[in-house]
C-alpha cells in the first residue's frame, strides 16, 4: 500500500500525469475550436488518416483480417495508447528539463498541424484548432510542472522551479510538501475539467451545426425512368442460415479510409468531369434528380475479402448511368481510364471502356430505396458491376478525370494493389459455418456464389473426399448479382469437411490459393464441421 502510494506521489509520476492531462487539454480545446470548422481540422482524425495513408498493404490486410470492419476502432485504441504514453513521456521530460519538454510538445504540434493541413480539401485555417490546442496544452503543462517542482523543493524555497536541477530528489517522501502537492492536484483537476468541458462542448456544438443527416432524411427521389427488373421468384434458397439475397443497408459491409465520415452538403455538391474530354461537364445534385435515372441490383465486393469472407453485399442502387455522363463529356482518343476522386482524397482508377460499355455503371444516389447512408457515400457514389470496390466504387465522389493509366495512379494502386481489379469468381459456404455442429442424417447445405458481370453458371460441392456434386442454383436476377445455391446431403456422425466451387462461362473458379494482395483472394472455400 505504502509503496503504491509512494509511487503515485512521486514527482516523476505527477509529471507524467501532468503530461497526460495537458494532452487531453490540447485535444479538448482543438475539438471546441474545431467544432466551428469542418471535421477535417480535428487533430486525431488528421493524424489517424495520415497514418492510414502511410499504411503498407500487408498492414492494411492484417488489420482487416484481424479486426474486420472494426479496423477503425482498433486504430483509435492504438492511437489512444500511443498518445497517453507519449504525453506521459513528454510530461516527464518537461519536468526534468523544461526546454526539452517544450521542444517535444512543439515538435508534436508541428506534426499535427502538418497532418491537418495536408488532408484533402484542408485550408491553412484548419490548423487553427490544433495551434490553439497546443498553446493551451503548453500553458497548462507549465502550470502543473511548476507545482510539481514546488512539491519537491526545500520548504524555504518555494520558487517556480525554473532551475532545471531543483528536483534532484525524485521521491517526494511523505511529509512536508503535502500542501504543494495538494496545489498540484488542484491544477491537475482544473486542467482535466477544462479539457472535458471543452471536448463535450465541441462535440455538442459540432452536432448542432451538422445538419447533413437532417437534410438527408428529408430527401425524396423521382421514380426511375428505368426501374430495376423485377427480382425473380426463387432467388433465395430455402436453407436456414444462408445470408439474405438483398443486404439491408445497416448490415452492408463498410470499407474505406475515412476515419470521420465526410459530411457533404447536397446543395453545394458538384461533380466535375474533365481531363481528356471534348466538353468539360459539371453537374449538381438537382441535375441528377432531373435526369433519367435507372435502378439496378448490383453485388459489391471488396478486394480484401478473404475466401469465405463477408466483405460483400447486394443492394438496389438508384442513379444515373456513368456511360451517359461520359457521352456528354466526349472522351478523347487515347484516354483509357477514369480517375474518380472523393471529397476526402480517396481515388480509384477505372478502365474507361468498362464505364462506356452496356453494363450499368451507376452514379448512385440511393441504396435499397433510401438516400445513400453517410458511410456508404452520401450523397453520391459510384457502383460498377464486375470490379472490386477499390478500382470503381468511389464514395462521396466529386471528380471524374478522364485520363490514361500511363499518366495517373490511384489510392490503392499507389500502395501495391493491381491496376486492374475484376472480381474473381467465387463460391462461399454459409451453411454449415466453420466448426458448426449439424444433426447427422439428411441435411441441407447452402451458400452464395458470384462472378459479377459474367454470371454464375454452376456450383459444385464436395463433402469430405466424396465426388463433387452439382448444387441446386437459385434463380438468377442478373449476371451482376450473386446467386444462392443449396444441396441436400447425407451425413454420418463425425467430423466433416465441405468444399465448394463456382463456374462462370469460362469454367471453374481457380483452385490456386492466392492472398488478397494484390488483386483479390482465390481458392476453393473449405469448411470444417461436425455431425452428430
Ligand atoms: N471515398 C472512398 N470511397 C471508397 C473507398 C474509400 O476508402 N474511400 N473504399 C472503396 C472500397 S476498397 C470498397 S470495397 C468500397 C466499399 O463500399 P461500402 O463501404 O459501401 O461497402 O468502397 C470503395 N469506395
Ligand atoms: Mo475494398
Amino acid at each position: 500500500m505504502k509503496a503504491v502510494k509512494n509511487f503515485l506521489l512521486r514527482a516523476s509520476t505527477l509529471a507524467m500525469l501532468a503530461g497526460i492531462l495537458a494532452a487531453g487539454l490540447v485535444l479538448g480545446v482543438a475539438e471546441l475550436v474545431g467544432s466551428f470548422f469542418t471535421s477535417r481540422s480535428a487533430p486525431l482524425i488528421a493524424l489517424g488518416s495520415t497514418f492510414i495513408d502511410f499504411t503498407p498493404p500487408w498492414l492494411k490486410d492484417f488489420a482487416i483480417d484481424t479486426f474486420g470492419t472494426n479496423d477503425k476502432l482498433a486504430l483509435f485504441v492504438g492511437m489512444g495508447v500511443t498518445i497517453v504514453a507519449l504525453a506521459a513521456l513528454l510530461g516527464y521530460v518537461a519536468w526534468r528539463t523544461w526546454v526539452l519538454g517544450v521542444a517535444g510538445v512543439l515538435l508534436l504540434g508541428v506534426v499535427i498541424v502538418a497532418a491537418v493541413v495536408s488532408r484533402a480539401g484542408a485550408s491553412p485555417f484548419d490548423a487553427l484548432p490544433s495551434v490553439l490546442g497546443t498553446v493551451a496544452g503548453l500553458a497548462a503543462l507549465r502550470w502543473m510542472i511548476r507545482k510539481v517542482h514546488a512539491s519537491t523543493a526545500p520548504k524555504t524555497q518555494h520558487d517556480d522551479g525554473e532551475g532545471a536541477n531543483s528536483h534532484a530528489r525524485t521521491d517526494a517522501a511523505d511529509g512536508e510538501p503535502a500542501t504543494s502537492r495538494r496545489s498540484f492536484f488542484a491544477a491537475a483537476g482544473v486542467t482535466a475539467v477544462v479539457a472535458a468541458v471543452a471536448a463535450t462542448g465541441g462535440a455538442v456544438i459540432g452536432g448542432v451545426r451538422n445538419t447533413v443527416n437532417v437534410v438527408r432524411e428529408k430527401l425524396t427521389f423521382p421514380s426511375p425512368a428505368s426501374a430495376a427488373p423485377p427480382v425473380p421468384e426463387g432467388v433465395e434458397v430455402d436453407v436456414d442460415g444462408v445470408v439474405p439475397w438483398v443486404t439491408p443497408n445497416e448490415d452492408f459491409y463498410r470499407i474505406d479510409t475515412a476515419l470521420s465520415i465526410p459530411q457533404v452538403d447536397v446543395d453545394t455538391w458538384e461533380l466535375r468531369i474533365h481531363g481528356m474530354v471534348e466538353e468539360e461537364v459539371t453537374i449538381n445534385f438537382q441535375d441528377l434528380l432531373d435526369s433519367e435515372l435507372i435502378e439496378r441490383h448490383i453485388t459489391l465486393t471488396c478486394v480484401s475479402n478473404p475466401v469465405g469472407g463477408d466483405l460483400i453485399g447486394n443492394a438496389k442502387w438508384l442513379g444515373f448511368p456513368i456511360r451517359e455522363l461520359l457521352a456528354q463529356a466526349k472522351p478523347q482518343e487515347g484516354a483509357d481510364m477514369v480517375l474518380s476522386t472523393s471529397t476526402d482524397g480517396f481515388s480509384a482508377s477505372t478502365p474507361l471502356p468498362i464505364l462506356q460499355d452496356d453494363r450499368d455503371a451507376i452514379l448512385a444516389i440511393a441504396m435499397n430505396d433510401e438516400p445513400l447512408p453517410l458511410e456508404h457515400g452520401y450523397p453520391v457514389r459510384m457502383v460498377v458491376p464486375g470490379l472490386y470496390g477499390y478500382v470503381s466504387a468511389t464514395k462521396w465522389v466529386v471528380d471524374l478525370e478522364v485520363t490514361r493509366f500511363a499518366d495517373q495512379t490511384a489510392y490503392w494502386t499507389n500502395r501495391g494493389w493491381s491496376e486492374k481489379g475484376p472480381i474473381k469468381t467465387m463460391a462461399r459456404v454459409e451453411v454449415p459455418r466453420s466448426f458448426e455442429q449439424m444433426a447427422a442424417g439428411t441435411v441441407m447445405v447452402g451458400g452464395s456464389a458470384w462472378a459479377q458481370h459474367r454470371g454464375v453458371e454452376k456450383v459444385e460441392v464436395q463433402i469430405d473426399d466424396d465426388d463433387w456434386q452439382e448444387a441446386t442454383l437459385a434463380a438468377e436476377a442478373s449476371v451482376d448479382t450473386w446467386r444462392q445455391w443449396s444441396l441436400e446431403t447425407e451425413l454420418e456422425p463425425g467430423s466433416h469437411r465441405i468444399r465448394a466451387r463456382a463456374y462462370d462461362p469460362e469454367g471453374v473458379q481457380t483452385e490456386q490459393r492466392a492472398d488478397t494482395v494484390p488483386n483479390g483472394a482465390s481458392g476453393w472455400p473449405s469448411v470444417q464441421f461436425s455431425a452428430e
